[in-house]
């Protein structure tokens, strides 16, 4: 329900921004929140209740947290007249995406206190924390703070942990990348102290000056995300950025980026007016503007996003409802200048290299394959044991993937063999991986944390792609690289709508089913089965493999040749 609010002539002497006229609730409850305060911390205190209030469970998640329960045991609670068993993800904000050894161990940790004995590395380079209970949340909150880390805005209506690519074989221009994306996360995290009063137990003082300079009260209308890729990898999926930069480097290293708009996942099941979109690019700048950029985006989407429709609130429906012209000439009124046009590049993947590699350096880096990115001890894989002991030798980083996976960074020539011998020790070879689709897939996390699945995605890729690599086998195609993406639910956490191969949950063991993405996520699929259950998946992509297979020109991705051919048009 949309509400009118009286504009505060205080608070506008403070903010830039100032929400006025027609807003949704949730934009209320940020404008009533005191600056992202709301009543969390007496809510910390609640000991009857696992659970803090509604409205605090939205505003946390700026504080990088969401409120969420096990739905494994959620029936059999209520059978019982039990409230749910209230748990908090905690996600952690890690500008530039690589931590050190010291940090990792810290995380370890924290993670066998309080988060489930599980570390899980994300889609944007990050980690989070499951099944941490309330009366654990500052605990860890605290314990990420000795390791000089924190989870401001690592969820909510404000710019995103900003991505970079990962693979540091060119280690200047990497380096030098992963730094300007680290200091546009920096710059626009939320300036309000609430963070440092409810964590770690500042007191409140009173400030004269703006509070939210650049957010203003109601902060943006909704999450928004930036990425920095460097061609020829796409591996942070760049078009699905709500602001994208492309690197363009020369003989004497970086110049600037080519600029892409409007990009984003998320769907509303059952709402066709939302979509999924990628993004334009609209032109290039020099490095030197990237932040004044990121800015200059950013200020249009929070002056003129929607904030009285929720589900239109993402910066790619303000770029369609505005056109794209009206947004590249209102990026060059804000700049001072208009934009140069942009210059070529040329994406070949968006995977990660598994493996060892040599860098510029003589470095040694080692991109792991972990399979939807859980760091946990399962069964043969002792990822939680074994990270923990490669920490305790590894004088480099650890660097964290948009593909969920990590690579030991820098590692001396010296250090290697003893790094191989814990990675034997622990089962986590190279030999785990049985095709390259396993090394091109990535499942959401799902069931049972996440509040909005509609069906498993983490817990069933698995087996499905081990049912899809019979099929593969079958007709010689298990070393041949193919995109596959699940989601639990049509948001698309997984980036699965430019996958060649993408299953949407729609219901227990029910998917949306999607072929046709590029291979370097240069085009969205489409859907060619609706609500359906394994049996018809695996028979189409029986008949789909089997006529790639014979009919496919050398060296056509899937994705291409169901373009190509139509065959999921035919076979619908
Ligand atoms: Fe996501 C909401 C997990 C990347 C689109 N996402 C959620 C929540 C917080 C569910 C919720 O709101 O209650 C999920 C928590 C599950 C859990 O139990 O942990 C969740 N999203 C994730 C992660 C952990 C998936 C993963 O398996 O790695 C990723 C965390 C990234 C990070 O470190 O910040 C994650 N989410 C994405 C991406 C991919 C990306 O950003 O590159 C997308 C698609 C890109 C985009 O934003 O358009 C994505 N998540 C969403 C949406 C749909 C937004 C929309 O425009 O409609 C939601 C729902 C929402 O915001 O209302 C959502
Ligand atoms: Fe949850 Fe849906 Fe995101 Fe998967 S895609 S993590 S089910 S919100």
């Amino acid at each position: 329900m949309a509400t009118t609010l009286a504009p505060d002539p205080a608070d506008r002497t403070k903010d830039v921004s100032q929400p006025l006229g027609e807003l949704s609730a949730d934009e209320t409850l940020k404008w009533n929140s005191d600056y992202l305060r709301g009543t969390i911390d007496l809510g910390l205190l609640d000991r009857i209740s696992g659970s803090v209030a509604l409205d605090d469970t939205r505003l946390l998640k700026v504080h990088g947290m969401y409120q969420q329960d096990d739905r494994d045991v959620r029936d059999e609670r209520r059978r019982q007249k039990l409230e749910p068993d209230y748990r908090f993800m905690i996600r952690v904000r890690l500008p530039g995406g690589s931590c050190t050894p010291e940090q990792w161990l810290k995380l370890d940790r924290l993670a066998r206190q309080h988060g489930g004995d599980s570390i899980r590395i994300t889609t944007r380079q990050t980690f989070q924390f499951h099944w941490v209970v309330k009366g654990e949340v500052r605990a860890m909150i605290q314990g990420l703070h000795e390791a000089l880390l924190d989870t401001v805005a690592a969820c909510g209506d404000v710019n995103r942990g900003v991505m970079s690519s990962s693979d540091p074989d060119d280690s200047a221009l990497h380096a030098e990348i992963a730094a300007i994306s680290a200091g546009i996360s920096d710059e626009f995290i939320p300036k309000t102290r609430a963070y440092h009063e409810i964590w770690y137990g500042d007191q409140k003082v009173a400030q004269s000056e703006p509070i939210e300079p650049f957010y203003g009260r109601t902060y943006l209308p909704r999450k928004f995300k930036i990425g920095f890729v460097v061609p020829p990898s796409n591996d942070i999926d760049v078009y699905t950025q709500d602001l994208g930069f492309i690197a363009i480097a020369g003989p004497s290293g970086l110049e600037g980026f080519n600029v892409t708009v409007g990009g984003g996942m998320g769907r509303t099941d059952n709402d066709p007016t939302t979509y999924p979109r990628l993004g334009d690019v609209i032109g290039y700048v020099p490095k030197s503007e990237a932040s004044a950029t990121a800015e200059a985006v950013m200020g249009i989407q929070r002056d003129y996003g929607n904030r009285v429709e929720r589900n239109h609130a993402r910066f790619k429906y303000t770029v369609d409802s505005k056109g794209l012209d009206w947004i590249k000439r209102e990026v060059e009124t804000r700049l001072g200048h208009r934009l140069e046009p942009a210059r070529p590049f040329h994406f070949i993947s968006n995977g990660d290299r598994i493996g060892w590699r040599q860098a510029d350096t003589r470095l040694f880096n080692c991109t792991l394959f972990i399979p939807s990115g859980r760091v946990t001890n399962s069964g043969t894989q002792q990822w939680l044991d074994g990270m923990r002991a490669i920490a305790r030798v590894h004088r480099g980083r650890f660097r964290f993937t948009p593909n969920q996976n990590m690579i030991i960074a820098d590692v001396a020539p010296e250090d290697r063999p003893e790094i191989e011998r814990l990675l034997d020790a622990h089962g986590l070879g190279e030999d785990h991986v049985k095709s390259a689709i396993r090394l091109n897939s990535i499942a959401c996390v799902a069931l049972p944390t996440c509040g909005l699945a509609m069906a498993e995605a983490e817990r069933y890729l698995p087996d499905l792609l081990t049912k899809i690599e019979a099929i593969l086998d079958q007709h010689g195609l298990l070393r041949e690289p193919i995109t596959i993406r699940i989601s639990g639910c049509p948001n698309g956490c997984s980036r699965p709508y430019v996958a060649e191969i993408a299953l949407t949950g729609r219901a227990p063991g029910k998917y949306n089913f999607y072929l046709g993405g590029g291979f370097h996520g240069e085009r969205l699929n489409h859907m060619v089965l609706e609500n359906v259950g394994e049996p018809a998946i695996l028979a189409l992509l029986g008949k789909l493999i089997a006529r790639y297979a014979a009919e496919r020109i050398e060296g056509e991705r899937l994705g291409n040749f169901v373009t190509r051919t139509g065959f999921s048009l035919a076979a619908s």
